[in-house]
C-alpha cells in the first residue's frame, strides 16, 4: 500500500491546548505522524510518496472562503496585536447571541472556532494545507485505480466544518478527499469514521448530500467531546435523507461491541452502492488512549483491516487521531496490513 506524507506536518507544534480544567502541551504532536511513519516504514508496507500541490480549488469545494481567508491570516493578525505565543480563543457565541462576523483577530477566533484545545501557529496554515494535500494526492491514486492509499495526514481533519475548526483540526481532509474522488468520477462516496470522536465536522459538511454517506462510530455525544453532534437519530436532511449513520457508544465500550458497529456500518455502506470509501483513521479507541475511553487492543485492529477490506471497494485511509504516541504507529499500520493481508 502506498503512503503519502509530508514533513510540513511538523510546522504545527503548538504550546499549548486547554484540556481538562488547564493548559498543556497538546495531545496533538509532530511525533505522532512520526511514529506511523516509522511503523510503515518498519513493517515495509510499501512506498513513501510526497504530496503535490493540489492548490485551493479543491478546499474552496469543501470550506467557505471567508473562514479559508480567515485561516490564511489568522498568525499574522495575531501577530500584528503584539503576540508571539499560540492564538486561542477565549468565547463563544451560545444561545441568543449573534453570529456576526468581528472584525478583530480576537473575535474572529471565537466566530471560527469551537473549542480551545486547537491552537494557531506560525506554522499552522502551511501544515493544515499539506495535510490537505497528502489526502487529495491519496484521493488522486485511488481515482487512478489503487486499491488503497494511506494518506499520513497531520493535522486530522474531521472536526473541521464547512466554517469552523476544532478539536485539532483546520481544514477537512477526508472530506476534501472524498468531495475530490466525486469530482474525479466516483458516483457515490462513503466516509466512515472510526475515530474514537464523532466527525462533526464531516457529518455538517455532507448532511443534505444523497451522493457522500457518511457513517461514524464514536464516544457518545452525552459524556464525550465534541459532545453536541453525533446522535443516532442524526440521520441526514432533505436529499440526504438516510445517508448519515451514527454509532454512538458508551466510556468503556470493548472491541466485541465496537466491532459489531462497525459490521452495521459496513453494510449501510454496502446498500449505499459506494464505488469508494475514505475511512477516517483514528486509533484513540485504544485502550490506553491518555484521552479516550473505549478499550480497543493493538491486535484488534488487525481485524478491522480485514473487515474494511471487505467492502470490496478502493479505499482511501485518512490519518485522524491517536493520542498513545508509543503504540500509534502500530495501531494505525495494524488497520492498513490486516487491509492488506485480506487482499
Ligand atoms: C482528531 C481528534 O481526535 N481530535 C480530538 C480532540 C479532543 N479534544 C478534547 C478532548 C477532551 C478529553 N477530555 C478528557 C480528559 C482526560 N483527562
Ligand atoms: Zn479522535
Amino acid at each position: 500500500m502506498l503512503t503519502i506524507y509530508s514533513e510540513d506536518h511538523k510546522l504545527q507544534d503548538g504550546k499549548a491546548e486547554l484540556i481538562d480544567g488547564q493548559l498543556l502541551p497538546p495531545f496533538e504532536m509532530p511525533r505522532r505522524a512520526e511514529m506511523v511513519l516509522e511503523r510503515v516504514r518498519a513493517v515495509g508496507l510499501g512506498d513513501i510518496l510526497e504530496p503535490d500541490d493540489h492548490g485551493v480549488a479543491p478546499l474552496e469545494a469543501v470550506h467557505d472562503l471567508r473562514y479559508l481567508s480567515f485561516l490564511a491570516a489568522a498568525w499574522g493578525d495575531w501577530v500584528k496585536t503584539g503576540r508571539e505565543h499560540d492564538a486561542l480563543p477565549l468565547n463563544w457565541a451560545i444561545r441568543g447571541m449573534r453570529a456576526i462576523e468581528p472584525e478583530s483577530i480576537d473575535g474572529k477566533l471565537s466566530y471560527f472556532s469551537f473549542d480551545a484545545g486547537t491552537p494557531i501557529t506560525h506554522g499552522t496554515w502551511r501544515a493544515a494545507r499539506a495535510s490537505a494535500n497528502v489526502a487529495l494526492t491519496g484521493a488522486a491514486r485511488v481515482a487512478q485505480g489503487a486499491r488503497a492509499v494511506f494518506s499520513l495526514c497531520r493535522p486530522p481533519g474531521h472536526h473541521a466544518a464547512r466554517d469552523y475548526y476544532g478539536g485539532y483540526c483546520f481544514l477537512n481532509n477526508a472530506a476534501i478527499a472524498a468531495q475530490s474522488l466525486r469530482d474525479l468520477g466516483a458516483a457515490k462516496v462513503a466516509i466512515l469514521d472510526i475515530d474514537y470522536h464523532h466527525g462533526n465536522g464531516t457529518q455538517s459538511i455532507f448532511y443534505d448530500r444523497d451522493d457522500v454517506f457518511f457513517a461514524s462510530l464514536h464516544g457518545h455525544p452525552k459524556q464525550e467531546f465534541p459532545f453536541f453532534l453525533g446522535y443516532e437519530d442524526e440521520t441526514g436532511q432533505g436529499a440526504g435523507a438516510g445517508c448519515n449513520a451514527n454509532f454512538p457508544m458508551e466510556w468503556g465500550t470493548g472491541f466485541e461491541r465496537w466491532f459489531g458497529a462497525l459490521e452495521e456500518a459496513g453494510q449501510r455502506i454496502r446498500r449505499f452502492g459506494a464505488e469508494a470509501v475514505v475511512v477516517s483513521l483514528g486509533v484513540d479507541t485504544y485502550k490506553d488512549d491518555p484521552i479516550s475511553q473505549f478499550r480497543l487492543d493493538s491486535e484488534d485492529y488487525l481485524r478491522v483491516g480485514r473487515q474494511i477490506a471487505g467492502l470490496g471497494v478502493p479505499t482511501l485511509f485518512v490519518m485522524e487521531g491517536g493520542y498513545a504516541v508509543e503504540e500509534i504507529g502500530v495501531n494505525a499500520v495494524n488497520v492498513l496490513s490486516g487491509f492488506e493481508e485480506a487482499g
